[in-house]
């Protein structure tokens, strides 16, 4: 077979896919978190630091629909925009991630004042607005197809955090009810777009690159949560924090 040929969309689809190995569920952080093993100051410094990664996402989609011609996709790429901002009398996901803050034992000032927010945290979602202001909405549209995978991360954390962290106030958990819905939607549209658009071998592979790029967003997130939360896994952890006391 021409090695320049396009794959069919099951193909390409299956080849997205396969970069699973590559999510944050297999992250040492999250791992921790999934296992029971997360004191409650580290579960405060993940909700925390994600709150700057939520409020970030409908500035991304709207950098997007800004970029978007096409009437049709915006129509349907406005819900994303809606479910986080809220709308009418639905107070929206980034509510929700501050109600899942306070069941964790942070205030909304904690919050919503991003003091904990972590610079390597602030790069990466920076990194992530500036990719979709700047690149082809396309583009920007395959780069949220890390929500592929999305579902089980969701789901494991409402089958799992109950029994690991009974401290954790059970409503904070609508956050990620919202999202066993609201993601599979997502990846419906953002497929669709993915696969009709990217219809070269030479766009495929694009697409598997910016697919790639933000599952490193993703786990450089967690990176900066471990370095700064979990000193256990920082060999040489004495020196390091040695050395912060020099500079
Ligand atoms: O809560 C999440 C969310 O609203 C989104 C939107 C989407 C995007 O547009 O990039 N990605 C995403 C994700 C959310 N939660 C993450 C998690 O681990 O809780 C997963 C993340 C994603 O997989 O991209």
């Amino acid at each position: 077979m021409n090695d320049l040929q396009a794959w069919t969309a099951v193909e390409f689809e299956a080849q997205l896919r396969a970069r699973s190995g590559s999510y944050h569920i297999h992250h040492p952080f999250q791992v921790m978190m999934h296992e029971g093993k997360c004191t409650r100051e580290q579960i405060q410094a993940w909700v925390a630091n994600r709150y700057y990664y939520q409020i970030s996402i409908p500035i991304k989609d709207a950098a997007i629909m800004a970029n978007c011609p096409d009437r049709e996709v915006r129509r349907h790429w406005v819900q994303r925009i809606l479910d986080h901002d809220g709308y009418g009398g639905e107070e929206g996901g980034i509510e929700a991630w501050i109600r899942l803050g306070e069941a964790v034992g942070l205030s909304r000032e904690d919050i919503v004042s991003q003091r904990l927010v972590l610079p390597g945290v602030r790069f990466a979602v920076d990194a992530y607005i500036n990719f979709a202001r700047r690149v082809p909405w396309q583009e920007a549209a395959a780069s949220s197809l890390t929500e592929l995978f999305a579902p089980t991360i969701h789901k494991s954390r409402l089958d799992h955090w109950p029994t690991h962290y009974p401290w954790i106030e059970a409503e904070g958990y609508n956050y990620f009810r919202r999202r066993l819905t609201e993601a599979p939607r997502d990846v419906v549209n953002g497929l669709r777009i993915t696969l009709g658009h990217f219809n070269t071998r030479e766009l495929q592979e694009r697409a598997l690159a910016i697919l790639q790029f933000k599952l490193d967003l993703l786990w450089s997130m967690l990176d900066a949560m471990l370095l700064a939360h979990c000193p256990v896994h920082i060999d040489g952890w004495g020196a390091y924090t040695q050395m912060s006391k020099v500079s």
